[in-house]
Protein backbone atom coordinates (compact mmCIF):
# COMPACT_ATOMS: atom_id res chain seq x y z
CA UNK A 1 0.00 0.00 0.00
CA UNK A 2 1.11 3.85 -0.52
CA UNK A 3 1.96 5.43 2.27
CA UNK A 4 0.87 8.69 2.92
CA UNK A 5 4.18 10.91 4.34
CA UNK A 6 4.25 13.94 6.49
CA UNK A 7 8.15 15.15 6.38
CA UNK A 8 8.67 18.08 9.47
CA UNK A 9 11.61 19.89 8.62
CA UNK A 10 11.43 19.60 4.90
CA UNK A 11 13.25 22.34 3.92
CA UNK A 12 16.42 21.16 5.72
CA UNK A 13 19.53 19.48 4.23
CA UNK A 14 17.84 16.06 4.43
CA UNK A 15 14.25 16.70 4.56
CA UNK A 16 14.21 18.40 0.88
CA UNK A 17 16.46 15.67 -0.28
CA UNK A 18 14.43 12.91 1.42
CA UNK A 19 11.19 14.38 -0.16
CA UNK A 20 11.69 14.60 -3.89
CA UNK A 21 13.15 11.36 -3.44
CA UNK A 22 9.77 10.39 -1.58
CA UNK A 23 7.64 11.73 -4.22
CA UNK A 24 9.33 10.08 -6.84
CA UNK A 25 9.22 6.93 -5.23
CA UNK A 26 5.20 7.50 -4.08
CA UNK A 27 3.38 10.38 -6.30
CA UNK A 28 4.10 14.04 -5.25
CA UNK A 29 0.56 14.23 -3.45
CA UNK A 30 1.27 11.27 -1.15
CA UNK A 31 4.36 13.18 0.15
CA UNK A 32 3.38 16.34 2.00
CA UNK A 33 6.44 18.63 3.04
CA UNK A 34 5.93 20.69 6.29
CA UNK A 35 8.22 23.06 7.68
CA UNK A 36 8.29 25.96 10.20
CA UNK A 37 8.35 28.43 7.22
CA UNK A 38 8.66 28.80 3.50
CA UNK A 39 12.49 27.99 3.58
CA UNK A 40 13.74 26.11 0.32
CA UNK A 41 11.24 28.00 -2.38
CA UNK A 42 12.17 24.94 -4.79
CA UNK A 43 10.87 22.42 -2.61
CA UNK A 44 7.84 24.62 -1.22
CA UNK A 45 6.72 24.71 -5.16
CA UNK A 46 7.05 21.31 -6.32
CA UNK A 47 4.22 19.78 -4.59
CA UNK A 48 1.83 19.81 -1.10
CA UNK A 49 3.56 22.47 1.38
CA UNK A 50 2.40 23.25 4.69
CA UNK A 51 3.57 25.51 7.96
CA UNK A 52 4.16 23.36 10.84
CA UNK A 53 5.32 24.19 13.85
CA UNK A 54 6.75 21.02 15.37
CA UNK A 55 6.56 21.86 18.79
CA UNK A 56 2.87 22.07 18.23
CA UNK A 57 0.71 19.33 18.81
CA UNK A 58 -2.92 20.25 17.81
CA UNK A 59 -1.20 21.94 14.15
CA UNK A 60 0.83 17.96 13.80
CA UNK A 61 -3.12 16.44 14.17
CA UNK A 62 -4.65 18.83 11.93
CA UNK A 63 -2.62 18.44 9.30
CA UNK A 64 -2.45 14.36 9.91
CA UNK A 65 -5.83 14.23 9.53
CA UNK A 66 -6.19 16.64 6.79
CA UNK A 67 -3.69 14.76 4.70
CA UNK A 68 -4.66 11.02 6.16
CA UNK A 69 -0.88 11.03 7.31
CA UNK A 70 -0.02 7.33 8.14
CA UNK A 71 3.79 7.78 8.03
CA UNK A 72 6.20 10.80 9.45
CA UNK A 73 9.90 11.36 9.30
CA UNK A 74 10.77 13.86 12.09
CA UNK A 75 13.47 15.76 10.25
CA UNK A 76 13.53 19.19 12.20
CA UNK A 77 16.59 19.37 14.68
CA UNK A 78 18.80 22.04 15.99
CA UNK A 79 22.23 21.05 15.29
CA UNK A 80 25.57 20.42 17.64
CA UNK A 81 27.47 24.13 16.89
CA UNK A 82 23.77 25.74 17.11
CA UNK A 83 22.50 23.78 19.87
CA UNK A 84 25.86 24.99 22.22
CA UNK A 85 24.77 28.28 21.24
CA UNK A 86 21.60 28.25 22.12
CA UNK A 87 21.26 25.13 24.35
CA UNK A 88 17.23 25.63 25.83
CA UNK A 89 15.91 25.68 22.34
CA UNK A 90 17.44 23.32 20.99
CA UNK A 91 16.23 20.87 23.83
CA UNK A 92 12.71 22.05 23.42
CA UNK A 93 12.93 21.71 19.84
CA UNK A 94 14.66 18.12 19.72
CA UNK A 95 12.45 17.03 22.30
CA UNK A 96 9.35 17.94 22.16
CA UNK A 97 8.80 17.42 18.32
CA UNK A 98 9.71 13.87 19.18
CA UNK A 99 7.33 13.50 21.88
CA UNK A 100 4.38 14.91 19.70
CA UNK A 101 4.92 12.40 17.05
CA UNK A 102 5.68 9.42 19.21
CA UNK A 103 2.41 10.31 21.17
CA UNK A 104 0.82 10.57 17.44
CA UNK A 105 1.63 7.12 16.84
CA UNK A 106 1.27 5.96 20.30
CA UNK A 107 -2.45 7.28 19.94
CA UNK A 108 -2.93 5.38 16.79
CA UNK A 109 -3.37 9.04 14.90
CA UNK A 110 -0.16 7.66 12.21
CA UNK A 111 1.36 3.61 12.21
CA UNK A 112 4.90 4.75 11.25
CA UNK A 113 8.06 7.10 12.73
CA UNK A 114 11.10 7.89 10.85
CA UNK A 115 13.03 9.98 13.63
CA UNK A 116 16.89 10.62 12.88
CA UNK A 117 19.71 10.44 15.56
CA UNK A 118 23.64 11.10 14.95
CA UNK A 119 27.17 10.19 16.00
CA UNK A 120 26.28 13.19 18.67
CA UNK A 121 25.18 10.43 20.84
CA UNK A 122 28.81 9.48 21.55
CA UNK A 123 31.24 11.40 23.84
CA UNK A 124 35.09 11.52 25.00
CA UNK A 125 34.78 8.07 26.69
CA UNK A 126 33.19 6.22 23.85
CA UNK A 127 35.77 4.00 22.04
CA UNK A 128 36.53 6.68 18.89
CA UNK A 129 37.99 3.29 16.07
CA UNK A 130 34.96 1.81 14.94
CA UNK A 131 32.73 2.48 17.12
CA UNK A 132 30.39 -0.13 18.58
CA UNK A 133 26.88 0.02 18.48
CA UNK A 134 26.13 -0.58 22.15
CA UNK A 135 28.89 1.02 23.98
CA UNK A 136 29.75 3.73 26.55
CA UNK A 137 27.50 6.51 25.69
CA UNK A 138 28.58 10.20 27.70
CA UNK A 139 27.40 13.10 25.22
CA UNK A 140 29.13 16.43 26.25
CA UNK A 141 27.21 18.34 24.06
CA UNK A 142 23.51 19.41 23.78
CA UNK A 143 22.29 17.99 20.52
CA UNK A 144 24.04 14.86 21.44
CA UNK A 145 22.47 14.94 24.94
CA UNK A 146 19.07 14.90 22.80
CA UNK A 147 19.79 12.29 20.37
CA UNK A 148 20.69 10.29 23.50
CA UNK A 149 17.66 11.16 25.56
CA UNK A 150 15.36 10.93 22.15
CA UNK A 151 16.74 7.32 21.51
CA UNK A 152 15.66 5.54 24.78
CA UNK A 153 12.28 7.40 24.14
CA UNK A 154 12.06 5.65 20.91
CA UNK A 155 13.03 2.37 22.31
CA UNK A 156 10.52 2.76 25.61
CA UNK A 157 7.60 3.57 23.24
CA UNK A 158 8.55 0.70 21.21
CA UNK A 159 8.81 -1.69 24.20
CA UNK A 160 5.67 0.17 25.97
CA UNK A 161 3.50 0.88 23.18
CA UNK A 162 4.40 -1.02 20.27
CA UNK A 163 4.87 2.48 18.19
CA UNK A 164 6.84 1.55 15.15
CA UNK A 165 9.85 4.18 15.36
CA UNK A 166 12.89 3.40 13.32
CA UNK A 167 16.52 5.49 13.11
CA UNK A 168 19.76 5.80 12.37
CA UNK A 169 22.72 7.23 13.92
CA UNK A 170 23.71 9.57 10.78
CA UNK A 171 27.52 10.35 9.85
CA UNK A 172 27.96 14.20 8.47
CA UNK A 173 26.40 14.21 5.80
CA UNK A 174 27.57 15.79 2.41
CA UNK A 175 25.66 17.43 -0.22
CA UNK A 176 25.73 19.97 -3.35
CA UNK A 177 22.06 20.82 -3.47
CA UNK A 178 21.65 22.59 0.13
CA UNK A 179 23.62 24.87 2.38
CA UNK A 180 24.59 23.50 5.42
CA UNK A 181 22.99 24.36 9.02
CA UNK A 182 24.71 24.42 12.34
CA UNK A 183 26.62 21.00 12.49
CA UNK A 184 30.17 20.21 13.20
CA UNK A 185 30.61 18.28 9.83
CA UNK A 186 29.71 21.18 7.63
CA UNK A 187 33.18 22.12 7.17
CA UNK A 188 33.06 19.03 4.34
CA UNK A 189 30.67 20.75 2.63
CA UNK A 190 31.81 24.78 2.67
CA UNK A 191 35.43 23.07 1.63
CA UNK A 192 33.41 22.32 -1.73
CA UNK A 193 32.11 25.51 -1.93
CA UNK A 194 35.71 27.29 -2.18
CA UNK A 195 37.09 24.97 -3.90
CA UNK A 196 34.73 25.66 -7.02
CA UNK A 197 35.09 29.32 -6.15
CA UNK A 198 38.97 29.30 -6.26
CA UNK A 199 39.15 30.68 -2.46
CA UNK A 200 41.33 29.50 0.15
CA UNK A 201 39.11 27.43 2.23
CA UNK A 202 39.85 28.46 6.48
CA UNK A 203 38.91 24.96 8.53
CA UNK A 204 37.05 25.51 11.57
CA UNK A 205 38.69 21.58 12.35
CA UNK A 206 42.68 20.92 12.80
CA UNK A 207 43.91 19.01 9.71
CA UNK A 208 43.74 15.85 11.42
CA UNK A 209 40.45 15.36 12.78
CA UNK A 210 38.81 12.11 11.66
CA UNK A 211 35.51 11.99 11.91
CA UNK A 212 32.87 9.55 9.84
CA UNK A 213 30.81 10.97 7.15
CA UNK A 214 28.74 9.98 3.76
CA UNK A 215 27.16 11.15 1.07
CA UNK A 216 23.69 12.49 0.86
CA UNK A 217 22.38 9.46 -1.97
CA UNK A 218 23.66 6.81 0.55
CA UNK A 219 21.87 8.98 3.88
CA UNK A 220 18.74 8.80 1.62
CA UNK A 221 18.79 5.70 0.15
CA UNK A 222 19.47 4.20 4.27
CA UNK A 223 16.94 6.05 5.57
CA UNK A 224 14.34 4.83 2.99
CA UNK A 225 15.50 0.65 3.12
CA UNK A 226 15.59 1.45 6.99
CA UNK A 227 11.63 2.46 6.79
CA UNK A 228 10.66 0.12 3.68
CA UNK A 229 12.37 -3.05 6.31
CA UNK A 230 10.14 -5.73 7.42
CA UNK A 231 9.76 -4.80 10.75
CA UNK A 232 10.73 -8.75 12.45
CA UNK A 233 14.07 -8.32 11.06
CA UNK A 234 14.52 -4.74 13.10
CA UNK A 235 16.77 -5.19 16.23
CA UNK A 236 17.17 -1.74 17.00
CA UNK A 237 14.68 0.40 18.02
CA UNK A 238 16.91 3.02 19.80
CA UNK A 239 18.96 4.01 16.42
CA UNK A 240 21.11 2.05 14.22
CA UNK A 241 24.68 3.09 13.68
CA UNK A 242 25.40 4.21 10.49
CA UNK A 243 29.12 4.54 8.24
CA UNK A 244 30.53 5.00 4.85
CA UNK A 245 33.42 6.50 5.37
CA UNK A 246 35.75 8.25 7.45
CA UNK A 247 38.07 11.22 6.48
CA UNK A 248 40.08 14.63 8.15
CA UNK A 249 40.11 17.50 6.77
CA UNK A 250 43.55 16.97 5.18
CA UNK A 251 42.28 14.21 3.15
CA UNK A 252 39.44 16.15 1.56
CA UNK A 253 41.77 18.81 0.68
CA UNK A 254 43.81 16.10 -1.06
CA UNK A 255 41.08 14.62 -2.84
CA UNK A 256 39.87 18.19 -4.19
CA UNK A 257 43.43 18.64 -5.48
CA UNK A 258 43.32 16.02 -7.51
CA UNK A 259 40.91 18.02 -9.85
CA UNK A 260 42.00 21.78 -8.74
CA UNK A 261 45.95 21.38 -8.04
CA UNK A 262 46.20 25.01 -6.74
CA UNK A 263 43.66 24.25 -3.83
CA UNK A 264 44.50 25.53 -0.66
CA UNK A 265 43.57 25.15 3.05
CA UNK A 266 44.68 26.83 6.42
CA UNK A 267 43.62 25.61 9.63
CA UNK A 268 41.97 27.89 12.74
CA UNK A 269 40.25 25.82 14.80
CA UNK A 270 37.09 27.05 17.23
CA UNK A 271 34.65 25.72 19.85
CA UNK A 272 33.75 22.95 16.80
CA UNK A 273 36.51 21.28 17.69
CA UNK A 274 35.93 20.61 20.69
CA UNK A 275 32.81 18.91 20.04
CA UNK A 276 34.99 16.91 17.42
CA UNK A 277 36.96 15.85 19.26
CA UNK A 278 34.64 13.80 21.19
CA UNK A 279 33.15 12.29 18.16
CA UNK A 280 34.06 9.09 16.66
CA UNK A 281 36.55 8.75 13.91
CA UNK A 282 34.67 5.56 12.70
CA UNK A 283 31.61 3.49 13.20
CA UNK A 284 30.84 -0.19 13.17
CA UNK A 285 27.47 -0.30 11.51
CA UNK A 286 27.67 -4.11 10.97
CA UNK A 287 24.44 -4.20 12.76
CA UNK A 288 22.10 -2.41 9.49
CA UNK A 289 24.72 -4.14 7.45
CA UNK A 290 22.77 -7.52 8.81
CA UNK A 291 19.35 -6.41 9.50
CA UNK A 292 18.78 -4.38 6.67
CA UNK A 293 21.25 -5.47 4.24
CA UNK A 294 22.65 -1.52 4.71
CA UNK A 295 25.55 -0.72 2.29
CA UNK A 296 27.26 2.06 1.28
CA UNK A 297 27.82 3.29 -2.56
CA UNK A 298 30.07 6.55 -2.07
CA UNK A 299 34.11 6.72 -0.98
CA UNK A 300 35.71 10.32 -0.45
CA UNK A 301 36.74 10.00 -4.39
CA UNK A 302 33.59 9.61 -5.59
CA UNK A 303 31.62 11.98 -3.29
CA UNK A 304 34.89 14.58 -4.26
CA UNK A 305 34.05 13.91 -7.98
CA UNK A 306 30.28 14.39 -7.40
CA UNK A 307 30.32 17.37 -5.42
CA UNK A 308 32.80 19.37 -7.54
CA UNK A 309 30.77 18.94 -11.00
CA UNK A 310 27.36 19.65 -9.53
CA UNK A 311 28.36 23.07 -7.90
CA UNK A 312 30.37 23.03 -10.97
CA UNK A 313 27.03 23.09 -13.42
CA UNK A 314 25.67 25.31 -11.10
CA UNK A 315 28.54 28.07 -10.75
CA UNK A 316 28.16 27.93 -14.97
CA UNK A 317 24.18 28.39 -15.21
C1 LIG B 1 26.37 17.87 13.15
O1 LIG B 1 27.54 18.07 12.78
O2 LIG B 1 25.86 18.40 14.14
C2 LIG B 1 25.54 16.89 12.36
C3 LIG B 1 25.60 15.52 12.94
C4 LIG B 1 26.84 14.74 12.86
O3 LIG B 1 24.63 15.06 13.47
N1 LIG B 1 25.95 16.88 10.99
Amino acid sequence: MTPKVLIIGACGQIGSELAYKLRAQHGIDNVIASDINEGNLELVNSGPFEIIDAKDLEALKICVAKHNIDTIYLMAAMLSATGEKFPEIAWDLNMNSLFNVLNLAKDKFINKIFWPSSIAVFGPSTPTVNTPQHTIMEPTTVYGITKQVGERWCEYYHEKYGVDVRSIRYPGVITWKTLPGGGTTDYAIDIFHKAIANENFECFLDEDTELPMMFMEDAVAATINLMEANADTLTIRSSYNLAAVSFTPKQVADAIRNHFPDFTITYKPDFRQEIANTWPKSIDDSQARIDWNWNHSYDLKQMTSEMLTQLGKQTVS
